[in-house]
């Protein structure tokens, strides 16, 4: 305090005191929202209790038998209690117990459980995020319905139990407990209780750090699990229409907590512990879902030698490691092209000799046939050349022949003679030589003409 200050008197109340009510406003005018997992085997009185629970007629239809597999199947709906709304999401797994191999039935659970933290998680990590408007649909709580044998659990709850506990809060309740006597039901609780410790199953325990609620959550924690019976059916139990179930031999009313822990259940679930369900959801089973899947992306908080690590770091570190398996990659993919190019090169370039070799063996195959080709016509012209030679030169005769007639004398005949001796010997001749021989043929007798022009111009034709 300086001199010369000056000293502000309170004017009134300071108001921050008033930061709860705050909380509480905007809270109720926000709205709640709570979300139930009910597994357990068809038929266990799943959907009644849930009815029993919120004392309403939620849809849902036995489910029958013979499911192939187990599958979730929720519903929400919007409940309100004087100014509180309430959004309510009631998950139920249809078939959970009916296969004859159960050895899968938790891995649909798991997978479910699992995809709601997975949409909270990117809804988490989005630029513009929305999460004050967004439908949190992560499981709040998870009822397990044990089926009241009076022995022990089935290997079926044990491994979904164990399976579970670590994403999300397990409440272990015993099923239509009418049917099982009292002494009966405490053994049976206690045997229950010694098999989820021995086999490691963590179960929900009501929270005991809170003082005000220290004491019952504790007492509580003490009557696990809880023993419930269901029903929605009033009967008028003196001048006060009740919950119950009639039987022949009485009736077991719901809310009495003699019958049954029907009443334990609803506190501890909706009254004293529902804000802490939540709570432990969120900073329990999601904060755990959280960090391993950022670690499974390789997001890390510190460096090998423990040091503060960024995320801004790691996404650098991430994305150099990156580059760098994309360039070895590239330069992998380059070498294996220019690789298969060379080897189609090679394959073309052998291909294309191939074709050379074919082409040249071709060509002189052509050029031998045109060759003989060219030869044979050759001849066959000669032939032809000489046959129209051959041919004038006998039509010239004929005519002459023809022209001479019967007049032939004994001198002629004699001279005839002489010259068909003389051309009989000549193996070649032209058309000239021709004209020339057949002046004398013309000498000879008439019966020997015809032969002899034959033999003169058609050689072939005798000698056949
Ligand atoms: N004895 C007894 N019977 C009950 C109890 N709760 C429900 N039931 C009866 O059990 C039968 C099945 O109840 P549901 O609530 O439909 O069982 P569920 O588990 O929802 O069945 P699914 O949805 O088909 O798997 C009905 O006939 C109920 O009346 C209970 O606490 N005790
Ligand atoms: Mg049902």
């Amino acid at each position: 305090q300086g001199e010369g200050a000056r000293a502000v008197p309170l004017s009134g109340h300071v108001g921050f005191d008033s930061m709860p009510d705050q909380l509480v406003n905007k809270s109720v005018n926000h709205g709640f929202c709570f979300n139930i997992l009910c597994v357990g085997e068809t038929g266990l009185g799943k959907s009644t209790l849930m009815d029993t629970l919120f004392n309403t007629k939620f849809e849902g239809e036995p489910t029958q038998h013979n499911q192939p597999g187990v599958q979730l199947k929720s519903n929400t709906y919007e409940l309100q209690e004087s100014n509180v709304r309430l959004k309510l999401t009631v998950v139920n797994t249809v078939g959970f117990g009916d296969q004859i191999n159960k050895e899968d039935s938790y891995k649909s659970i798991v997978e479910f459980i699992d995809a709601q933290f997975e949409a909270y998680l990117q809804e988490e990590l989005k630029i513009k995020r929305t999460l004050h408007s967004y439908h949190d649909t992560r499981i709040h709580a998870c009822l397990y319905f044990i089926a009241p044998t009076g022995h022990s659990l089935k290997s079926l709850d044990l491994v979904t139990m164990k399976k579970l506990d670590s994403k999300v809060n397990i409440i272990p309740i015993i099923a239509k407990s009418d049917a099982i006597s009292k002494s009966e039901l405490t053994k049976f609780k206690i045997k229950i209780t010694s098999e989820l410790v021995s086999n490691g199953v963590q179960i929900y325990q009501f929270p005991t750090d809170d003082e005000t609620v220290a004491e019952i959550n504790s007492t509580m924690n003490g009557h696990l699990p809880f023993a419930v019976v269901g029903s929605t059916e009033e009967v008028k139990i003196g001048n006060k229409m009740v919950k119950a179930r009639q039987y022949p031999w009485g009736t077991v009313q719901v809310e009495n907590e003699n019958h049954c822990d029907f009443v334990k259940l609803r506190e501890m679930l909706i009254r004293v512990n529902m804000e802490d369900l939540r709570e432990q959801t969120h900073t329990r089973h999601y904060e755990l879902y959280r960090r391993c899947k950022l670690e499974e992306m390789g997001f890390k908080d510190t460096d090998p030698d423990s040091k503060p690590f960024s995320l801004q770091e790691t996404y650098e570190a991430k994305r150099n490691e990156f580059m760098s398996e994309l360039q070895k990659k590239e330069e992998e993919m380059r070498q294996m092209f220019v690789q298969r190019v060379k080897e189609k090169e090679a394959e073309l370039k052998e291909a294309e000799k191939e074709l050379h070799e074919k082409f040249d063996r071709l060509k002189k195959l052509h050029q031998d046939e045109k060759k003989k080709l060219e030869d044979k016509k050759k001849a066959l012209d000669d032939e032809l050349n000489m046959f129209k030679q051959k041919k004038t030169a006998a039509e010239l005769l004929q005519n002459q022949a023809q022209q001479a007639g019967g007049s032939t004398t004994l001198k002629r005949d004699k001279e005839r003679k002489n010259h068909f001796c003389y051309t009989s010997t000549m193996e070649t001749f032209s058309s000239a030589h021709l004209l020339w021989k057949s002046q004398f043929i013309r000498f000879l007798p008439e019966t020997v003409q015809p032969l002899l022009y034959n033999s003169l111009f058609f050689p072939q034709m005798l000698s056949q």
